[in-house]
């Protein structure tokens, strides 16, 4: 039997446990116990796990590397709300050794798509530079396009339906499909099949969105090895690259997702059009929010003690209520540890 401490924070209702992973050099726990610990009813619940560990001995540019399973237990490239997440659990287990640094700050984090820098900042903010969106069909992948073309724009059948979709890598792969009703998707039943497509040899995860107005879009995603989450932040980057793309939304755009908004922008860089950046930029909870949020949550921490692992799962209804009223907040956390068989 293995006991895990663990925290649980989440971004807009995306949530994770997080590990701290700091003094082993692999996740502690397998991807069959991940999707244990991600099960609603019988684990603690989340969308995915993710581990922080030590930067690669010797490795002067990094400070952390990041590890995340999905709730199936397979292991994505990236993952945008999750790494904003992890910045703030980065500072807090840093603050608990004494060794927080002042903010602002930026983390340099190793992940299976290159290093990501998440700033958490001195107003409360958390931005992530997500770096250049990659748009060749090959390297996202899909075969809706020949290798070193892009599948703007492209035509797919899905469930019998021709569907127009647009495939972007933030470092994991999407399809984004623009809806003229994103509430009358039927998400469970082809969220699947866009997932398992024979032209998305790794898998996909599924955007489909709504355009309300240019700088408003509305999405509901159905996530590779998660099924439906409340948000994604690597999903609402790529769904706006492909808006633009598509010439349906402005460059910087506010994304309403089922669990909140995010304020995204696709930014030239100042060199000119060589080079684009992409960052998110989510505002924080104020302090009084937190205290709230603290009060509701920490009287429902659990453990796990029995071997037959029925776990108690922390009543979220509360806190989510009071997300609901905030739409903004991005990040909020409980902890606890409970026994894994
Ligand atoms: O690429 C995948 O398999 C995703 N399920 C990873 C998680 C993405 C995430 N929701 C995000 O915000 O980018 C964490």
């Amino acid at each position: 039997m293995t006991t895990l401490s663990f925290s649980k924070y989440h971004g807009l209702g995306n949530d994770f446990v997080l590990v701290d992973n700091r003094a082993s050099e692999a996740p502690l726990i397998t991807p069959e116990q991940a999707v244990a610990v991600c099960d609603r009813n019988f684990g603690i619940g989340a969308d995915g796990v993710i581990f922080v560990l030590s930067a690669p001995k010797g490795n002067e540019e990094i400070d952390y590397t990041m590890r995340i399973y999905n709730s199936d237990g397979s292991e994505p490239e990236m993952c945008g709300n999750g790494i904003r997440c992890l910045a703030k659990f980065i500072h807090n287990l840093e603050a608990k050794d004494g060794a927080a640094p002042e903010l602002p700050h930026t983390y340099r984090i190793h992940t299976l798509a290159g290093t990501i820098r998440p700033e958490l900042k001195a107003d409360g903010q958390v931005t992530v530079d997500m770096g250049e969106p990659v748009l060749l069909a090959s390297e996202i992948p899909t075969t809706l396009a020949a290798a070193g073309e892009k599948a703007i724009d492209k035509t797919l059948q899905v469930g019998g339906k021709a569907h127009q979709v647009s495939c972007v890598s933030m470092g994991n792969p999407h399809c984004i499909t623009f809806v003229d009703d994103v509430e009358a998707v039927p998400l469970a039943e082809i969220g699947p099949l866009f997932e398992h497509h024979e032209a998305f040899p790794s898998r996909i995860n599924t955007e489909f969105v709504e355009v309300v107005r240019p700088d408003y879009l509305k999405m509901r995603v159905w996530e590779r090895g998660a099924g439906a989450t409340l948000a994604c932040g690597t999903g609402a980057c790529a769904l706006l690259v492909a808006a633009v793309l598509n010439g349906k939304s402005d460059r910087q755009a506010t994304v309403e997702l089922p669990g909140g908004h995010l304020e995204i922008e696709w930014a030239a860089n100042k060199r000119g059009f060589m080079t684009w950046q992409l960052a998110i930029c989510i505002r924080r909870l104020i302090g009084c929010y937190r205290a709230l949020m603290r009060a509701a949550i920490w009287g429902q921490i659990f453990t796990c003690r029995e071997r037959s692992q029925r776990c108690v799962r922390p009543r979220f209804f509360v806190s989510r209520g009071l997300l609901f009223l905030s739409i903004n907040i991005a990040i909020s956390r409980s902890t606890g540890h409970g026994q894994l068989d």
